[in-house]
Order: structure tokens, then C-alpha cells, then sequence
């Protein structure tokens, strides 16, 4: 019986192969070297399959694993230890699940693909396998349920350095989309529990499109990717550590000093600043443009009656999706 691992031999060999030279090879029906070319698809394998010509390998997929991930790793505390899953429901409700049973701050968990991620508000976060990062991770910081809003502009401050480091030009769309041009990179979701009016834990989730080559239709038009901005395949394993190390970095500087320690970093990356925006804020529709990011992190918006602060909910940026 043919294996999986055989036919992906042919297709190494690179250009077309078609599918009745493997099965005559292999011994097997043009229908089970179809059925095996389906399984390297859902493994990652981008296989292009052209009438009268056959299979062509066209990439193939990148592995994740804790170790690959551990062996880049410099950071002090967070990634220690980074758990790895093939498949979970979401990474932020892993950490949730392993936070109560008293894991210690830094725990990262990374999943190859995510069967419920989520986004803010009950949306849905698409997580296909083999492509993208989602991962979260596990804080402990004193601060008061306030101010882990915060928490989310840290990390999108993190996610930005970390992929512009790779020479693209991300920036931050307030408070939680990292964007290349005016197409959503990344989506950040921060959840915490809170306990005596305190914060027992918060977790950070960080969703990146790494390797997407495309996207379903309802968010084609305002989605993008590390591969559809470069054209290259990039080591999601290698991502992974540069961002724990920036986020390490980050995260150290905003708990010594508060948001103001990073405030001007973030304000110098944020695409919202100088826009026309549009906001609900407790029932009243702010209409206006963005000025600035003040010293809690809240967004400030110049309107015909005055200054107004935003510092949670939805904006809606005008020419970003
Ligand atoms: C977010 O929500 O942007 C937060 C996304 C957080 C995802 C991470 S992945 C690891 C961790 N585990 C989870 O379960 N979640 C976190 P929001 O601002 O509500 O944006 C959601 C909207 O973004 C959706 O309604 C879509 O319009 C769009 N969207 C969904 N998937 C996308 C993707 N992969 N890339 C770009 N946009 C997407």
C-alpha cells in the first residue's frame, strides 16, 4: 500500500507529475493518489493540480514545534515554558483551562490550528491549519481590571517592532489590529479574571497571518499576510521567540512604568493618529479625528464640541478597512 510519504517523494522531484505516472508507479487507483493529495492539502501542502499536466508541489508547509521555538527563545520568563498544540478550540481558553490550575506567569500556549478562535464581541477569529500563529499568554501583573487594557496595546506595540524588524512596515490600528498598509495582520484579544476587584490573571491572545496565501470571502478584502505582502514563506517557529522576546521587553517597561513608558513608541506607530474616525461611546455615535494616545492608553478624539477619550470599543478608521 502506497503511503502519503511516497507520493510526496514524486512531487518533490519538482514541476508536474502526473497523477497516472504515480499511480502506475505505486501501484494504486488515480483515486487513492487523489484521496492522498487531499490529506497533504489539509497537512499544508499547497498542491497545484492542472487538467492534462497533473500535481505540483508549490510549498510546502512549515512546522511548528515546541522545540523548534524553545531553541530560538531568549527570554527570561515568557515562552517559559511554551506549550504546543496541533489543535485546540482556542489558545486564550487553553490558558484560561491551565491558569486555574495555578500555571505561573509567562506560560505561552501555541496551536497549529484553532477550532473556535476567537475575536472580540463573540466574532470569529479564522484560524486554517499549518499557516498562521495563534498563540496566547498567561500574565499575573498587579494592576487594577482598568488598566489591563493596556495589556492589548503593549502586545500590539510588541507584534509591530516584531514584524517590522522582518522589513515589513506594520503599524497599529488603536487599540488592537496590526496592519500592513490598510489590511488587518494580526487581531489581539486580552481577557482577564478578576477576583476582590483584582486581577488574578490575564491572558493575552495574538492571532498573526504568517503564511496565507488567500482568505474565505468575507474578509479577502480587508486581511492580509506576511506571505501575500513579501511573497516569501516565513519560519512561524522563528516569529514565535523574536515576538516573546519583544513582548518580555515590552511588557517589563509598561509594568515599571506604566503606559507612559510606552506611549510615545506606540503613539509613533499608530495609524489611527491624524484620521477621521468613528465611535460609539455609550450610546452616542463621536465623530471626529484622532489626536493622540494619552497617558492611560485611551484614543483622543478632536470633535466640533471639544476633546473627547475613548478607551475601549469599536472605531471605525476611515481609508482602514
Ligand atoms: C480580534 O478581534 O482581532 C482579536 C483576534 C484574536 C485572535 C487570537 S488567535 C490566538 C487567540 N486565541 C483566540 O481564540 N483568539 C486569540 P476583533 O477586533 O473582534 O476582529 C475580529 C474580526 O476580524 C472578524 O469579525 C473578521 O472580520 C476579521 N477576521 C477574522 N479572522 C481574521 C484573520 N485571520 N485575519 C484578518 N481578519 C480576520
Amino acid at each position: 500500500m502506497a503511503t502519503v510519504d511516497e507520493i510526496l517523494k514524486f512531487l518533490e522531484r519538482g514541476g508536474f507529475v502526473s497523477g497516472q505516472e504515480i499511480s502506475r508507479a505505486l501501484g494504486v487507483s488515480r483515486n487513492a493518489v487523489s484521496k492522498w493529495v487531499r490529506t497533504l492539502r489539509e497537512r499544508g501542502y499547497d498542491i497545484e493540480s492542472v487538467t492534462n499536466k497533473g500535481y505540483r508541489l508549490i510549498r510546502q508547509p512549515d512546522f511548528i514545534s515546541e522545540e523548534k521555538i524553545t531553541r530560538a527563545l531568549s527570554t527570561a520568563y515568557i515562552g517559559r515554558p511554551t506549550v504546543y498544540l496541533d489543535e485546540v478550540d482556542s489558545t486564550n481558553e487553553e490558558i484560561k483551562r491551565r491558569a486555574r490550575t495555578s500555571s505561573g506567569q509567562g506560560l505561552v500556549a501555541v496551536a497549529d490550528r484553532q477550532t473556535l478562535g476567537k475575536g472580540r464581541l463573540g466574532r470569529r477569529w479564522e484560524s486554517p491549519k499549518g499557516m498562521s500563529i495563534y498563540l496566547s499568554v498567561l500574565l499575573r501583573p498587579e494592576l487594577a481590571p482598568s488598566q489591563v487594557q493596556c495589556l492589548t496595546l503593549a502586545s500590539g506595540l510588541a507584534v509591530c517592532n516584531t514584524i517590522n524588524a522582518l522589513g515589513f512596515s506594520s503599524k497599529i490600528k488603536w487599540p488592537n489590529d496590526v496592519i500592513i498598509g490598510n489590511k488587518k495582520l494580526c487581531g489581539i484579544l486580552t481577557e482577564m479574571s478578576v477576583e476582590d476587584n483584582a486581577v488574578s490573571f490575564a491572558v493575552v491572545g495574538i492571532g498573526i497571518n504568517v503564511n496565507n496565501s488567500a482568505f474565505p470571502q468575507e474578509i479577502e478584502s480587508k486581511a492580509t499576510s506576511l506571505y501575500i505582502e513579501s511573497g516569501e514563506v516565513c519560519e512561524r517557529s522563528d516569529i514565535i521567540a523574536a515576538l516573546l522576546k519583544q513582548l518580555e521587553l515590552v511588557y517589563d517597561e509598561f509594568i515599571m512604568g506604566g503606559f507612559q513608558a510606552i506611549r510615545e513608541e506606540y503613539a509613533s506607530l499608530c495609524a489611527t493618529i491624524g484620521r477621521e474616525i468613528k465611535a460609539e461611546l455609550r450610546g452616542r455615535t463621536i465623530i471626529g479625528q484622532a489626536v493622540d494616545i494619552a497617558e492611560d492608553g485611551s484614543l483622543i478624539i478632536k470633535t466640533d464640541s471639544g476633546l473627547e477619550h475613548i478607551s475601549t470599543g469599536e472605531v471605525a478608521v476611515q481609508g482602514i478597512y
